[in-house]
């Protein structure tokens, strides 16, 4: 018999509905049965976790799952090796820098010596390095927006996508940092049995992305 290709999804979230849509829409069943942790599909070789989007790309380097769906800004945050196998086109967003409305940004240079609150801290030291900016940086796990009104910070650096959190918490966004969207993730040293099964899911990944063009 062959074995079941393991994939981590999303428990719940904003990648959750898109992510079993997609593979719905593959013709692969799957049932996410309410507080389930896992879910084998009654018609195609595969498993499903339901996790953390954060814990999801250090399974798939592990090989817990052989593949995942996460954000792109999660994935590369997140620094495991792990391959990109494809970009999904859901879940698009970006990573900003935003600072209170009312003062101005001259480009990097503004940022000079300030303090950024983030969820972010690679991706946005990679940023300041790459413009020569030293500035400090807040780590903070959530509610990222609110850093600059209770004094923690200056700035922060956080997932946008419509901005009407920024707004409403009287910032303006000022510097696009990183575009993101699901992406599709694999782990280096698949089987080969697992490799043929991904090649068929791609197939279809493919064929219902060619459909909704
Ligand atoms: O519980 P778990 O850890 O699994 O989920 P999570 O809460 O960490 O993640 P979740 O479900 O919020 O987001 C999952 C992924 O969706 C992110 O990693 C991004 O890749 C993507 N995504 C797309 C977003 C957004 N859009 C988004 N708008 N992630 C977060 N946001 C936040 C943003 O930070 C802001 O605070 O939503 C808020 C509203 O955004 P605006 O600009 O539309 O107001
Ligand atoms: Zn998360």
């Amino acid at each position: 018999m062959m074995q079941n290709i393991r994939i981590a999804i999303q428990k719940s979230g904003r990648l959750s509905e898109d992510s079993i849509d997609l593979f719905k829409e593959c013709g692969i069943k799957l049932d996410m049965g309410k507080g389930r942790l896992k879910s084998v599909s009654s018609n195609f070789n595969a498993e499903f976790l339901f996790l953390r989007d954060d814990d999801i790309p250090g399974y798939v380097e592990d090989g817990v799952a052989d593949l995942g769906i996460v954000g792109e800004n999660v994935l590369v945050e997140s620094a495991k090796k792990v391959n990109l196998v494809k970009k999904l086109g859901f879940s698009k967003c970006r990573l900003s820098i935003a600072i209170p409305r009312e003062e101005s940004f001259e480009g990097p240079q503004s940022l000079q010596n300030k303090s950024i609150a983030t969820s972010y801290p690679k991706l946005l030291s990679k940023y300041l390095k790459e413009n020569g900016i030293k500035a400090n940086i807040h780590e903070i796990s959530g509610s990222v927006e609110i850093a600059p009104s209770i004094g923690l910070a200056d700035a922060v650096c956080d997932i946008v996508s419509s901005g009407s959190t920024l707004l409403s918490n009287g910032l303006k966004e000022v510097q696009e940092i990183f575009k993101s969207e699901a992406v599709l993730i694999g782990n280096k040293n698949l089987s080969a049995e697992n490799k043929s099964i991904l090649e068929k899911i791609l197939f279809r990944i493919n064929a219902v992305q060619k459909a909704q063009d």
